[in-house]
């Protein structure tokens, strides 16, 4: 390995983990040096002193890759070499100055056995292969070379038996990239999918923001032991092979979209990440918020808008929301960390979008677009800061974004409190606005804590649903001057730059009182609402909004209000809304007259609008202010998780002709089309779904067999998993026998395998631990496999009745768990101690509980990953 960087010390200090690597020799121009006296070796580091420039290091060092269990580093998969490097495991292959800010440019040479290692792979182009010269040598190399200087997290090695899927794209510059998929052999026919998305995502990068490929071949590389997605190398992007590989039989609909997602955000960070990439790692969201944004965009452009906004904020309020009230709050740009792997989170990813998504909104796309385009001409090749990308977004805009700089540093998620009141006199709409920030978390702290700047996009409807048209609105300063803005003619929805603590908007020439006001549409902004409407006015909204985005919300904040008032217990406004919710999930069921469609709306929209709030969303968005006396804060997640289902039977008792009406239509309307994984269909396919979910948990002894009858003649996996997942949650004989046909059919398909323990995790069967517990010496669970320990036990922690179970056997299974994990794998036993650092938000039983199994892991020697987390989950 050849690499270029400054020296800029006598004494040269690379990092290293003495923990994997043995070092073996180093020589300075061609010299070896030994001795305390010109270099020393410590645990994660190594020191040569005395080095003048320039000069030529070489450094050998050995590991075994085979025990590699962390996998990261320089690691098998199967029979495969492969390599993660980010964030820190180009220390674990060889002594370097492992952080992004130094980039240098790599040739790397591979030798390895022809026959079991016939393909090898690393960044850039492949300049030679060869076979080793000698008559009966077994081995040959490979030289590829890198023109584009990286950070060495952007590193990649690949070698094994593999086949390649290979395909071309030309650039609109008229460049041929030649495209290829590599795979175990067995697998090579499930690649197509993944191609076509890399496809789209090269075209959609030029037509969007301009950006083209920089070199003539791109490699993706798919391996089934992998801790996270994928990760974009240079170049060769390794996968984990669940995002790449596709057929109807392994795949469900949610894998395609996901796969395409993930294909396209590895490729967009060739430019956002490695052209341009961090700093430090403080600056992570500087390259995966952007890059989950634009990932985003592309998924919206691709598929519909509405639906893929609502999927990102369920996302983002089931796991950032709930990240922000555990041990582990983080701002977007964190002030410090035990382990960085730690800290590839919901915060830094999907938070970090959430605020390149408010410029958007603020900028305008096309003003966005030339804050986009100057970014890349002022620090294309550079590793940047958030405040670099602060700077260019405020000098294009023409909306000081004063106080914005916040959402970097500020962790938690704000309240904005509104209310609202129409003045008759002046024919103008008076909106309240204030914001409530968290304290900041103990390893965080802020100085002063200052208003952040929340973009308010607001609207409002008339009594038959149509939207009043605006013109202007007024805001007064602090100063006391009143600012006047016109909004654009015809424009219905105005983004109200709220700025401070508190303050008042006057909507101005309001001919009528508001039948209803529309805030926050598109989920303008990622806070907790918190405005008083009336069942009716969530109801107007759910039927009329022209924002599709808050018809969905209105329907959630019925079942939120009704959750939360069966939770305390007041049962008048627990009926009132539990038949107000009812009510719209019937309107969202209605279709045309004389119509052939299902539904009136889109049926994706409607099983969206059909779901309720997860258990996960549910916790930091209960709504305490129904009446005004005083609530217990910390939760009971039984008792939680119990109102919830009972109001899925209530909302579905209410309901059940019109379920089983669509149910059927959806079923005959699928029947007539062949698979594909886009389109209407999905739309149906989620519908159906959510319906036969519904109706299995409102009585299970009248539909478990419509579920069953579902499984037994789906003919793709989509459908497969909806009515096996329905069936997991109930005791029924149906249940066995359709998990025991799925395993005995799919068993060969790891995929599938993984798909079926994880069903069986998730499972809401009273003492389900007992059976995960036995799953884990199942012949197809592996500790070692990344995706199955996910789905296991990570699955296993997202049931609340049985992680939460009051004996505390959830509790135990889980920690257990990361003991056993965490000798192998601390990267994946970190990721599992999640569910713990919500601890402190509930009530005794339950937090007393974890904070046992914490104590325990606290005295056991955990590797640092997983310490951290316990640290955090008990402060
Ligand atoms: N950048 C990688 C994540 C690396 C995680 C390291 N623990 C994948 C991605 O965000 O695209
Ligand atoms: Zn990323």
């Amino acid at each position: 390995m050849q690499c270029d960087f400054f020296l800029g010390a006598t004494s040269l200090i690379l990092d290293g983990d003495a923990s994997i690597l043995s070092l073996q020799q180093v020589c300075i121009n061609g010299e070896e040096i030994s001795g305390d006296t010109k270099m020393q070796v410590e645990q994660d580091k190594l020191t040569i002193h005395n080095v003048t420039e320039p000069a030529e290091i070489r450094i050998t060092t050995r590991f075994n890759a085979k025990e590699n269990t962390e996998l990261a580093g320089l690691y098998k998969s199967g029979d495969n070499f492969c390599t993660q490097c980010e964030a820190e495991g180009f220390r674990r292959i060889t002594y370097f100055p492992d952080r992004p800010d130094v980039m240098s440019t790599y040739t790397t040479t591979i030798h390895a056995d022809r026959e079991k290692f016939p393909v090898m792979l690393s960044n850039g182009n492949l300049v030679s292969k060869q076979k080793v010269s000698s008559k009966d040598s077994s081995m040959h190399s490979a030289t590829w070379h890198d023109p584009w200087p990286k950070p060495s997290y952007l590193f990649a090695l690949v070698a094994g038996n593999l086949t390649a899927t290979r395909d071309t794209f030309c650039t609109q510059s008229g460049k041929n990239v030649d495209l290829v998929i590599w795979t175990d052999p067995h697998n090579a026919h499930l690649t197509a999918h993944a191609m076509y998305s890399l496809q789209r995502a090269m075209k959609w990068d030029e037509d969007r923001f301009g950006l083209e490929y920089d070199l003539d071949l791109f490699n993706i590389v798919a391996v089934d032991d992998f801790n996270m997605g994928a990760m974009e190398n240079k170049s060769l992007n390794v996968f984990n092979s669940r995002l790449v590989l596709a057929s109807p039989d392994t795949a469900t609909d949610l894998s395609y979209e996901q796969i395409e997602s993930v294909v396209g955000h590895e490729y967009f960070h060739n430019w956002t990440g490695n052209r341009i990439t961090c700093r430090d790692w403080f600056q992570l969201s500087l390259k995966e918020g952007l890059t989950v944004f634009r990932d985003q965009e592309f998924t919206m452009d691709l598929h519909s808008r509405p639906v893929a906004r609502i999927n990102d904020v369920r996302n983002l309020r089931s796991r950032q929301f709930a990240e922000d009230k555990s041990g582990m709050s983080h701002p977007v740009r964190p002030i410090s960390y035990e382990k960085i792997d730690n800290f590839y989170t919901a915060t830094i990813y999907e938070k970090g979008a959430e605020v390149i998504r408010m410029y958007y909104t603020l900028l305008g796309k096309e003003k966005f677009r030339k804050a986009i385009d100057l970014y890349f001409e002022r620090h294309d090749g550079q590793a940047c800061t958030t405040d670099d990308f602060f700077a260019v977004m405020s000098e294009v805009s023409s909306v000081p974004l004063d106080g914005f700089e916040r959402w970097y540093t500020q962790a938690g998620t704000p309240v904005l409190k509104a209310s609202s009141e129409y003045l008759k006199d002046t024919q103008q709409l008076r909106l309240s606005l204030q914001q409530v920030l968290p304290t900041p978390p103990e390893a965080h702290p802020v100085e002063h804590m200052g208003p952040q700047f929340i973009p308010v996009s607001t609207g409002l409807l008339d009594d038959n649903g149509n939207d009043l048209p605006l013109t202007s609105y007024s805001y007064q300063e602090d100063s006391g001057q009143t600012i006047t803005t016109t909004v654009d003619q015809g424009t219905t929805t105005a983004v109200l730059p709220f700025k401070a603590f508190s303050g008042e908007f006057l909507i101005n020439n309001v001919p009528q009182k508001p039948a209803a006001v529309s805030l926050l549409r598109d989920f303008s902004a990622p806070v907790v609402l918190h405005y008083n409407q009336t069942a009716e006015e969530l109801q107007h909204l759910a039927k009329h909004d022209s924002n599709p985005f808050n018809r969905y919300e209105s329907t959630q904040k019925l079942a939120r209000l009704a959750i939360s008032a069966s939770y305390y217990q007041e049962s008048n406004h627990a009926t009132t809304f539990n038949e107000a919710l009812a009510t719209t999930h019937g309107n969202a069921l209605e279709r045309e007259d004389n119509s052939k469609t299902v539904t009136k709306l889109d049926p994706a929209a409607v099983a969206q609008m059909l779901s309720l709030p997860s258990i996960e969303e549910l916790g930091p968005l209960l709504i305490q202010d129904i009446t005004d006396s005083p609530k217990d804060p910390l939760l009971d997640p039984l008792l939680l998780n119990g109102v919830r289902t009972q109001a899925i039977q209530t909302t579905a008792e209410a309901i059940e002709n019109d379920l089983l009406q669509t149910f059927n239509a959806t079923t005959e309307a699928l029947h007539q089309l062949e698979y594909e994984p886009h389109g209407v269909q999905t739309g149906l396919r989620s519908l159906k779904g959510q319906i036969i979910n519904r109706l299995v948990a409102l009585d299970e002894h009248k539909h478990a067999n419509r579920a069953h009858a579902m499984f037994e003649t789906a003919t793709n996996m989509t459908e497969r998993m909806m009515a096996l997942t329905a069936l997991s949650h109930s005791t029924s004989n149906y249940r066995t026998d359709a998990l025991d046909q799925f395993y005995q059919r799919w068993r060969t398909e790891q995929l599938n395998v993984i798909a079926w323990l994880g069903v069986q995790a998730r499972s809401e069967v009273v003492n389900n631990v007992s059976k995960v517990r036995a799953l884990l010496s199942h012949e197809s669970f592996d500790m070692r496999t990344p995706n199955k320990v996910y789905a296991l036990i990570g699955g296993f922690s997202t049931s609340p009745a049985n992680f939460h179970a009051a004996d505390g056997s959830g509790y135990e299974f889980l920690a257990d768990s990361v003991l056993a994990v965490d000798q192998i794998n601390p990267q994946v036993s970190a990721r599992l101690l999640g569910p713990f650092t919500t601890a402190n938000n509930y009530q005794p039983l339950y937090r007393d509980g974890m904070v046992q199994q914490l104590l325990r892991l606290e005295r056991a020697s955990l590797s640092g990953n997983a310490s951290e987390i316990v640290g955090k989950a008990l402060r």
